[in-house]
């Protein structure tokens, strides 16, 4: 048990001190216009708040946790900004109003949405301020939502219109990935329940075939997939746990949070897949080719493991970058080495 336990929702870790992982998109939409931010919809007194002058307000100082749904987590980072609700009474807000949109100035034209009772709740802060200085771009700068108290899909970077609504407008995430709309990271709401049916599934694991589908939280625990080819496949939430994965192509599959405890992976390859926030404790891994993939809040070993090595079975002939080894947990990331010895700090 390490102190900082306690803080943490459930299935979540630590990034190392000082370290926040920039997740998503890195920079914002190019656009020469200068920023403002639009509060429109449903209220009484729409406003375009040219963003210097936001920057001249007073700003709020707060002290947040951040809870990404890839499962790492940054406690107490420290923000500057104004409160959303400033802006929205300013405004007058509708009583029909029921969810707030916040639209990024995004390539992709991301967005997010909160309910409104809850956003009030929540209180979350328009930011320009990290630990005393100017936002960074890649985590939003000029100007970003923070939201604390959801997973942190729900904090639009690059804010730049705030939309009162009566009907709630799904986020990109939300909609194309299907993170859950509740975003709770107390109950981990991550996802939304899975689209595919069980005889669909049963049809799929004696093909052996998933590649390039979308078979998000599918349930394979226990099952012989030796041999499986799953390139490209969407297998975010899956459970593997204790599969026969010996042999399997792998190569670019979004495993992000799947399972894979005690699977047996010898000699797959997982090539330029997503593994962020996967858990392959106890996975038998020799042999396995893990280059080009994402190891981002990945699990190797639960703390019982690392202190008696009864963790996932790597070794040198396990192939890993050194930087992805890197973005892992401390504990895991010792875990890593422990193993690799070839591979060094
Ligand atoms: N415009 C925009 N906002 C975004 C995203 C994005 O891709 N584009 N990603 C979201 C996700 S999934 C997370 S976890 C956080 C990541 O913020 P960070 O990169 O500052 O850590 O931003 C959220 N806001
Ligand atoms: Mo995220």
């Amino acid at each position: 048990m390490t102190p900082n336990e306690p803080q943490l929702p459930p299935n979540q870790q630590l990034v190392a001190a000082g370290k926040w992982p920039v997740v998503g998109e890195r920079a914002p939409r190019a656009d020469e216009a200068p920023w403002a931010i639009a509060i429109e919809g449903l209220v009484d007194r729409p406003a375009r708040h040219a963003l210097e002058t936001l920057c001249g307000r007073p700003l709020v100082e707060r002290t947040v946790d951040i809870h990404c749904v890839t499962r790492w987590s940054k406690l107490g980072a420290n923000f500057g900004g104004l409160r959303l609700f400033e802006l929205l009474d300013e405004a007058g807000v509708q009583s029909a109003a029921r969810y707030v949109s916040f639209v990024s100035r995004s390539a992709r034209g991301h967005s997010t949405s909160l309910q409104l009772d809850e956003c009030r709740a929540l209180d979350p802060l328009i930011v320009f301020e990290h630990e005393g200085r100017p936002l960074e771009v890649e985590h939003g700068g000029p100007v970003r939502v923070v939201v604390e108290g959801k997973y942190f899909y729900k904090s639009v970077k690059w804010l730049e219109t705030v939309r009162l609504l009566a009907d709630d407008r799904l986020g990109y995430w939300e909609a194309e990935s299907g993170y859950h709309n509740g975003a709770d990271p107390w109950r981990e709401e991550r996802y939304m329940a899975p689209s595919l049916s069980k005889r669909e599934a049963e049809r799929l694991i004696a093909s052996r075939d998933f590649s390039h589908r979308d078979l998000r939280s599918i349930d394979a625990a226990d099952r012989d997939l030796t041999g499986l080819r799953a390139v490209g496949a969407l297998l975010r939430d899956a459970n593997f746990r204790r599969c026969l994965l010996t042999g399997a192509d792998l190569q670019g599959a979004n495993f992000s949070n799947a399972h894979l405890e005690d699977c047996q992976a010898r000699d797959a390859s997982f090539r330029n897949a997503d593994l962020e926030g996967a858990n392959l404790n106890g996975a038998d891994l020799k042999g396995a080719d893990l280059r080009g993939a994402s190891l981002l809040g990945a699990t190797f070993s639960d703390e019982d493991g690392i202190e008696t090595g009864r963790g996932a079975r790597i070794d040198g002939s396990t192939r890993m970058d050194a930087a992805a080894i890197e973005q892992l947990a401390p504990p895991q990331r010792l875990y890593v080495e422990a193993h690799r010895p070839d591979v060094g700090g």
